[in-house]
């Protein structure tokens, strides 16, 4: 017999889902059973739902179309919900699966029973399977929706009654609806804002291709216009790249960096705002006089949209890029966030991924990646930590097969922690450097620029993560992955040279003074 779950499965699998992270319950049984007749779908379990949450983002990120993630009802679900809302941010593409209560059961108000709806309802759109027959279509319908534009998050709510009858239907396919081109007065506007004083495109979101930078590089080079980016959920970097700064976290550095701005072209980004807001300190980051000119928003066709620009302001096809300082030598002595940032831009092999989960400890890695070989980075935009453990893993999973380095900061990194055990259950290639600066450390730095560094021993207490130190190495291999702790430059880059070397997961517990 077929059932509900067989043609949902069948259905995902013949729109191109091919992966799923699982976390399933009693309701969800016979999808466990119909994931087991599923040819094609690699089935991968997370030990907590934000590992799977998590990784159905990383993994869309990578591979450009949507995983599944499964979970248990409501409670299951709210526990995914952290990197939910990452994703959420990252508009990754992602088909999640809710088990619910049987139709009949759910007036009775059983133990699990909740609101799911509230649940998805804060993270994505949500649709309800009716019945076995009409799991193909509402499938069909997920995936179009988490596929449209950038991406999104699509919730199928699944009756377990729908999941266990039986139906005779066929599976529905669907294809991704995909990015909107952009339209030529849009290209057209900015060309024009391009040939004034004070012209900055900011550009950002979910994706910036090779191909994309490249148009912007020319459009730089050709108009002379600043081009500053925003943390963005997957870009490509290295020295065979043109180079832009990145704009900074922090408020002042932020308006700082955008002040001489009379026109600002977005590019697949809203207009800047600071990551929090601060008494006295606007909370947009370009001057209020400056005109704003949308170029292309998230869900728009960027590659298309800069190389149009680029035709437009009649840029040559190849420019000649800033000489870019070569990588420092290898540095020796003490790890601190600057002997790391370099030691790692050194150890990068071609094609790696490289989550940057490293709080407060990554700015000079960034600043050095781009004078590294060509690599491809991924940040946590959403701002809920313990999205970078997961991120690896769903990194490390589609095909082609490439390196994945975490640079993962200690106190996010122990949100998540699970993910190092299905790192070493699927065989991930995936080398985690933990960041062990074993505290809070930016919340240090938030309390220091609010003027209240002189506090008490609770205050340190709640960003202090000692008394006692959380043992990285033994953690790691506890859930089946090689640890090793390192204090210095050098042993640093050898711990990496052997991770990297050797396949599957590694955890280098950098100790940073
Ligand atoms: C889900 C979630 N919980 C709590 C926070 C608040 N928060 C932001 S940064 C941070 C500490 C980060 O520490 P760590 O990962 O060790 O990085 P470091 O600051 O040391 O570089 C906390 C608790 C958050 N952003 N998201
Ligand atoms: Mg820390």
């Amino acid at each position: 017999m077929t059932t509900g779950a067989d043609l949902l499965l069948s259905s995902a699998l013949r729109s191109g889902i091919e992966v799923c992270f699982a976390n399933p319950g009693t309701t969800e049984l016979d999808l466990v059973a119909a994931l087991d007749r599923a040819r094609g779908m690699r089935t991968i379990l997370g030990l907590f739902e934000g590992v799977c949450s998590g990784a159905a983002d990383g993994y869309a990120r990578m591979a450009g179309r949507p995983a599944l993630g499964l979970f248990h009802l409501g409670p299951g679900f709210a526990n995914s919900l952290a990197n939910q809302h990452n994703a959420r941010r990252h508009r990754s593409p992602v088909v999640n699966l809710i088990g619910d209560q049987a139709s009949w059961h759910l007036a009775h108000d059983a133990p699990l029973t909740s609101d799911i709806d509230a649940l998805t309802g804060w993270c994505g759109w949500t649709r309800r399977v009716v019945d076995a027959d009409d799991a193909g279509p509402a499938m069909a319908e997920a995936f179009r929706t988490a596929t449209t534009g950038a991406g999104r998050i699509a919730n199928l709510v699944l009756p377990a009654d729908a999941m266990w009858s039986g139906t005779d239907r066929e599976p529905v396919a669907a294809s991704a609806e995909g990015r909107r081109p952009v339209a030529d007065e849009a290209v057209g506007s900015a060309a024009a804002a391009l040939r004034r004083p004070g012209a900055a495109i900011i550009a950002g979101g979910a994706r910036l291709s090779e191909e994309t930078l490249r148009s912007l590089g020319r459009i730089r080079a050709s108009t002379g216009c600043a081009v500053h980016l925003t943390r963005t959920a997957r870009i490509e970097v290295g020295r065979h790249l043109p180079a832009f700064g990145e704009l900074p976290y922090f408020p002042e550095p932020l308006l700082g960096a955008l002040a001489e701005v009379e026109v600002a072209v977005l590019f697949g980004v809203s207009e800047p705002v600071t990551f929090f807001g601060y008494e006295g300190v606007p909370s947009r980051a370009l001057p209020t006089e400056a005109e704003r000119r949308t170029l292309a928003s998230v869900d728009d066709d960027l590659e298309g949209a800069a190389a149009a620009l680029a035709e437009a302001v009649g840029a040559p096809a190849t420019v000649t890029e800033p000489d870019r300082p070569p990588l420092p030598d290898q540095p020796d002595g003490p790890l601190d966030p600057a002997t790391l940032g370099v030691t790692v831009a050194r150890a990068l092999p071609e094609g790696a991924i490289v989550i940057q989960e490293s709080v407060s400890s990554g700015g000079p890695f960034r600043k050095w990646s781009t004078s590294a070989a060509p690599h491809t980075i991924m940040a946590i935009l959403g701002g809920a930590i313990g999205g970078g453990l997961p991120a690896a893993v769903g990194a490390a999973v589609p095909p082609p097969d490439r390196p994945v380095i975490a640079l993962q900061a200690d106190g996010s990194a122990a949100y998540t922690v699970q993910s190092l055990w299905t790192m070493a259950r699927e065989q991930l290639d995936v080398t985690v450097v933990l960041l062990a600066n074993r505290r809070y450390q930016i919340l240090d730095v938030e309390l220091h620029r609010a003027g209240m560094d002189g506090l008490g021993d609770v205050a340190k207490g709640l960003t202090d993560l000692g008394r006692p130190d959380l043992d990285w190495a033994a953690l790691a291999g506890g859930f089946g992955v090689p640890g090793q702790r390192v204090h210095t430059a050098t042993e640093l880059a050898a711990a990496l040279e052997r991770s990297l070397a050797e396949p599957g997961p590694h955890l280098v517990e950098a100790v940073l003074g």
